[in-house]
């Protein structure tokens, strides 16, 4: 069975032998459309998302490093524009790879196709680059399974010296409603509310978050000691559990919906009514900074499945 694959005009594109789809932007490393075998699109993608390359793309799954938000106290990151400038930089396409793992179980062997993208110091632009002025490579990946999508990056200090990082993985669900839908993996975790101004870390009571306005947490979920104790976070809709999210070696999940008043704030945030159909389920490592000794990787990822 074939993976049939595009690479033309700064566009990725991988399709399995059975329909499931990823499309990915050259501009940002930026997943843009993520299909089932029927075509239905698992992503949302605002209508006047810029595809131009002339600012970050408003959907899909932008890529946020070195910084999440801004961070004018920190004195590395201060300058840098909001979220950073990975999604906002041009990533060559390293190479793809198709592996066939037929678990003993089934006779439908499990083709999963793996994308594969580079931004390093030496690409980056001149003023990224004199805001902040380290050498280090990025390689993101973008396996696309059956059922899942991965996307894993590793950030390498290819300097002398130290420096800090934060990571995540911006991703916007697409949804029938949002106000059918309920988030669960998330009950007694520790979050930072950023809606009205941050406020000191709450504790989540209810075991599932339902979503009825502007929603803007960075959450610490307890996951247990091992990474094999990492609580999933599902997104359920109408009953029915419509994606799973496992992070590896990410510990913090912001959820956030901009609803009514900040989408209409939005210029590239089309339809307007629009936020009830989408919910960012974002896995990083934000709350605190990753330092990087000279030589170190940190690698961090996501896998979202879904079931038909
Ligand atoms: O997803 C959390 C968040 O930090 C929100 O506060 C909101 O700013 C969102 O990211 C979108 O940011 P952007 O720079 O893409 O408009």
């Amino acid at each position: 069975p074939q993976v049939t694959f595009s690479d033309d005009n700064g566009r990725v594109t991988a399709v399995l032998p059975t329909g499931e789809s990823v499309e990915v932007l050259l501009y940002g490393a930026t997943v843009i459309s993520w299909k089932d075998k029927n075509g239905d699109e698992k992503l949302w993608l605002s209508k006047a998302a810029k595809l131009d390359g002339s600012k970050a793309v408003r959907g899909g799954i932008p890529l946020v490093f070195p910084v999440f938000g801004t961070a004018p106290d920190h004195e590395q990151t201060s300058k840098l524009p909001q979220h950073g400038f990975a999604r906002t930089s041009r990533w060559e396409f390293l190479g793809k790879s198709t592996s066939e793992s037929t678990p003993a179980s089934s006779t439908a062997a499990d083709l999963s196709v793996k994308l594969d993208f580079g931004l390093s110091s030496a690409g980056l632009d001149s003023d990224a680059k004199s805001k902040w002025p380290y050498a280090f490579n990025l390689i993101y990946s973008v396996t696309l399974g059956r059922e899942s999508l991965t996307t894993s990056l590793v950030v390498s200090n290819d300097d002398d010296k130290p420096f800090d990082v934060q990571v995540l993985l911006h991703t916007y669900l697409r949804v029938k409603d949002i106000s059918s839908v309920s988030i669960t993996g998330l009950g007694s975790a520790t979050y930072i509310d950023k809606v009205g101004g941050v406020s000191p870390p709450q504790t989540q009571s209810a075991s599932e978050l339902t979503i009825s306005g502007e929603v803007d947490r960075v959450y610490t979920p307890k996951d247990g000691a091992s990474p094999t104790e990492v609580v999933p976070v599902t997104v359920v809709e109408g009953g029915k559990t419509k994606f799973t999210v496992v992070r590896d070696n990410l510990s913090n999940v912001v959820v956030w919906n901009p609803w009514v008043d900040k989408a209409n704030g939005l210029g590239d945030f089309e339809p307007k009514d629009g936020y009830k159909n989408m919910l960012c389920i974002e896995p990083g490592s934000v709350s605190g900074w990753q330092t990087l000794e000279a030589g170190d990787a940190f690698e961090g990822a996501q896998t979202i499945s879904f079931s038909y």
